[in-house]
């Protein structure tokens, strides 16, 4: 008879059931391969890895990863819009572009096998996540040149499941559809769930009752805290999807429901590595810094030493015991407001909002210049039953836990319940004002 982990584990690809022995000679044989692929094909990597002098050749261990630069987002918006690509435009068969706060988008490309790529390691994520072969899964992800939607949607078909592509927005439809297809699992961002899960209190619905199990959330940080408040709203299991354009798309790496310690990183694809985010030195795995990622498997796009921006540490395997986690990411280096010296994460205000009675997650920061001084104003919703006298209350204790454990003051403007823009997909938390 079969346990649970054997059964289980009988469900493992061929490259989750690598030995760590195996696991480290793929990957130098597949590092090996990309090196030798993006020089050859991609007129940047070449004038890059000759600066830095070094041949494709002198990679001979895992240990020569530093040796090859780093690329970052200017680079690839340099080549604008195809020029990283490593094979003729007519292999590639799918383009994704990441919007960007600034300038131009950073296009990616796909090539038949890096789609099939793509979609086995979404449907592992899925597979971590507890989802199940002829589950229905309800996919909000926006569809387009997002990575979200279609990602996600390949990797849903592959695991044999059901996909149900909403995309994002239209929330009010969201609900239905969830109410009449009785999906088992969701995919969309942590601020969209919640949306939907207001969407279903507004209508009168318990979003308890829905014939949801998981949800698989990303593209956005949220915190353990947010996690624990749509789980609890929800009824359902929330685990967290991690992935970047640039690299591929959602399922760079995920979490195992499980363990919900953060998302182990396919490493067969993807070599992770952090560095110190100013002097771009490596360090040991355990310690904060920035995480890099160099593509194992990519034949359109490969990307080498890819400085991700996103701040976070490297942990040793769980669930899946050969290949790393990483920490929840709950900041990005472009999202860190230093307010009077002092570095800030939204991240940081969501932990502590979502532990205060009579506040809602619904909350914006705006930053201000009053005279030479940097200002910060947390607006937030309270929940719509609560008086007058609550609310200041509510406010005051906020701004205290962020005086306290941030080292900062702040503002605190308790705004009507439902005046503050919903999430649709990524949410907007940050108004710089400061002209
Ligand atoms: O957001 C890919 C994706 C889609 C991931 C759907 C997961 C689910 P980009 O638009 O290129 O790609 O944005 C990538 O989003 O560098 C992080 O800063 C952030 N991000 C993505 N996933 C997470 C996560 C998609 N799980 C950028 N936690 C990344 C925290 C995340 N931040």
């Amino acid at each position: 008879m079969l346990d649970q982990t054997t059964a289980s584990a009988d469900l493992r690809d061929a490259g989750e059931r690598l030995s760590l022995d195996e696991l480290r000679a793929l990957q130098l044989e597949r590092l090996q391969h990309t090196v030798r692929h993006a020089y050859d094909n991609v007129p940047t990597y070449r004038a890059k890895l000759d600066a830095a002098g070094v041949s494709p050749d002198d990679i001979r261990s895992l240990d020569d990863l530093p040796k090859l630069p780093f690329t970052t987002k200017e680079d690839l918006r340099q080549a604008y819009p195809f020029g990283m690509f490593a094979v003729p435009m007519e292999q590639v068969v799918r383009i994704h572009a990441s919007s960007g706060t600034t300038g131009r988008p950073t296009v990616v490309g796909y090539t038949q096998e890096d789609l099939d790529h793509w979609a086995e390691v979404v449907a592992r994520s899925l597979r971590a996540a507890g989802v199940q072969p002829g589950w229905k899964v309800h996919n909000a992800y926006g569809y387009g040149l997002f990575t979200g939607g279609l990602g996600a949607h390949s990797g849903i078909e592959r695991l044999g499941c059901t996909v149900i592509p909403v995309s994002g927005g239209q929330t009010a439809r969201q609900v239905q559809l969830i109410r009449d297809f009785e999906p088992d699992a969701i995919m969309c961002t942590p601020s969209y769930l919640l949306t939907i899960a207001d969407a279903f209190e507004e209508a009168g619905l318990d979003p308890r009752e829905t014939t949801l199990k998981v949800a698989i959330c990303g593209a956005e940080p949220w915190t353990n805290e947010m996690r624990h408040e749509l789980e609890r709203r929800m009824g359902i299991d929330a685990v967290d999807i991690y992935g970047l354009s640039e690299v591929m798309g959602p399922g760079v790496g995920s979490e195992f429901a499980s363990t919900k310690d953060g998302p182990t990183i396919w490493e067969d694809h993807f070599l992770p590595e952090i560095v110190d985010a100013e002097t771009a030195e490596p360090v040991a795995d355990g310690e904060m810094g920035e995480l890099v990622f160099t593509s194992l498997t990519k034949t359109a796009f490969p990307v080498i030493r890819y400085r991700t921006r996103d701040l976070t540490r490297l942990l040793p395997g769980s669930a899946a015991p050969t290949m790393r986690r990483i920490e929840k990411i709950t900041g990005r280096n472009d999202d860190m407001i230093i307010l009077r010296g002092v570095n800030l994460f939204p991240t940081q205000i969501e932990e502590i909002v979502l532990a205060i009675e009579h506040l809602t997650p619904h909350f914006i920061l705006e930053l201000t210049k009053a005279g030479h001084m940097d200002a910060l104003t947390v607006k937030i919703e309270c929940m719509p039953d609560v008086g007058a006298e609550a609310s200041k209350a509510a406010a005051a204790i906020l701004r205290e836990r962020v005086k306290e454990h941030i080292g900062t003051s702040v503002g605190v403007e308790v705004v009507p319940a439902g005046s503050l823009p919903r999430s649709e997909g990524k949410y907007k938390r940050v108004y710089d004002l400061r002209a």
